[in-house]
């Protein structure tokens, strides 16, 4: 008797929605570690970032996007054309949708957006932050963004709790095309560590500051390197538009700056499972969101050539 061999599954699952909705968070969720920066203020991801899945028998490759915004300066060109880029590469979308309050414009331009280029993909409507939405507005929020999508499946989920995502898992898994496995079994992302500190330490400092403050920042690691004593050092830079920005960042006798270093480095140390010494500096870099060539180093340009 010849056993039944079943294909292999694979596909490219893009999270997208809302800036703020917890697709970051969920990524990390799904990888059942931290690898991406989290923040509870809008637009704290810039760049598509990869979470992989590998099984015997399938291969999930989660791409976490960022959340689509209107402003008109390059940066958010190039963070806008990451979300078309994986809109254009997914075999399956989710739409994480924060159901903790109602579908606003944003929400809706988005859907409508999505049901425009959609081809053949598969979408499925995340409605999260279960944890968090009392149950009466919960389901008229609930009710309201199923609208959005009236045709395509939608579960409950908590990225934060992990309430419903292995219900997630599975639903993707059904929807996954025969594929090839298209990276090791070993590799969880595409970005590397000193990128992701990087994100984490701009996530530390979005958390800190007020205002619009978190908007004009932009972090550099210029030194990663694992020390004799088994210690990871990382020298990051942190770049302001200008110069009045600083003593913000800094704050009254460094306070400032040292609880976005002590907050960024519990956040890597998580990551990296390690010690880490994290050293961090304040610089100006005039009107950086529109300078291709501080974008291109810090690697915020060039859509579709990151991966
Ligand atoms: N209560 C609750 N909070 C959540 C949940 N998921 C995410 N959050 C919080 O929502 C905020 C935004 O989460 P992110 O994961 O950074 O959101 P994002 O969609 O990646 O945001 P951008 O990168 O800005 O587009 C953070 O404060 C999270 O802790 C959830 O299931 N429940
Ligand atoms: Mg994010």
């Amino acid at each position: 008797m010849t056993e039944e061999i079943k294909p292999y599954k694979s596909g490219f699952i893009a999270l997208v929605g809302k800036p703020n909705a917890g697709k970051s968070t969920l990524l990390n969720q799904l990888m059942g570690q931290p690898i991406a920066g989290v923040s509870f203020k809008p637009q704290t991801t810039r760049r598509r970032q990869l979470g992989i899945l590998s099984t015997d028998t399938y291969q999930m490759i989660f791409v976490d996007t960022p959340g689509l915004n209107n402003a008109k300066d390059k940066l958010s060109h190039f963070i806008n054309s990451e979300v078309t880029y994986a809109l254009q590469e997914a075999d399956i979308l989710v739409f994480v949708a924060d159901v903790s309050k109602a579908p606003d414009a944003l929400d809706q331009e988005l859907a409508q957006e999505i049901k425009a280029r959609r081809g053949e993909q598969k979408l499925i409507l995340a409605m999260n932050k279960v944890d968090q939405a009392d149950s009466s507005r919960f389901n008229h929020n609930k009710k309201a963004f199923q609208e959005l999508f009236p045709n395509d499946p939608s579960l409950e989920i908590s990225a934060q709790t992990g309430r419903g995502v292995s219900i997630l898992i599975e639903r993707v898994k059904e929807m996954l095309p025969e594929g090839p496995q298209y990276y090791p079994d070993e590799q969880i992302t595409e970005v590397f560590e000193r990128d992701i500190a990087a994100e984490m330490i701009r996530a530390a400092a979005m958390a800190n500051l007020e205002d619009e403050l978190p908007y004009s920042i932009a972090v550099d690691v210029d030194e990663y390197k694992i020390r004799d004593n088994d210690m990871l050092y990382i020298h990051g830079t942190i770049y302001i538009e200008r110069e009045a920005q600083k003593p913000i960042v800094i704050g009254r006798k460094g306070q400032m700056i040292r609880k976005i270093g002590s907050d960024a480095r519990l956040a890597i140390e998580a990551m990296m499972n390690q010690k880490v010494f994290l050293d961090l500096k304040v610089k100006t870099q005039k009107d950086w969101k529109n300078d291709s060539a501080f974008l291109k180093r810090i690697g915020l340009d060039g859509a579709g050539n990151n991966a």
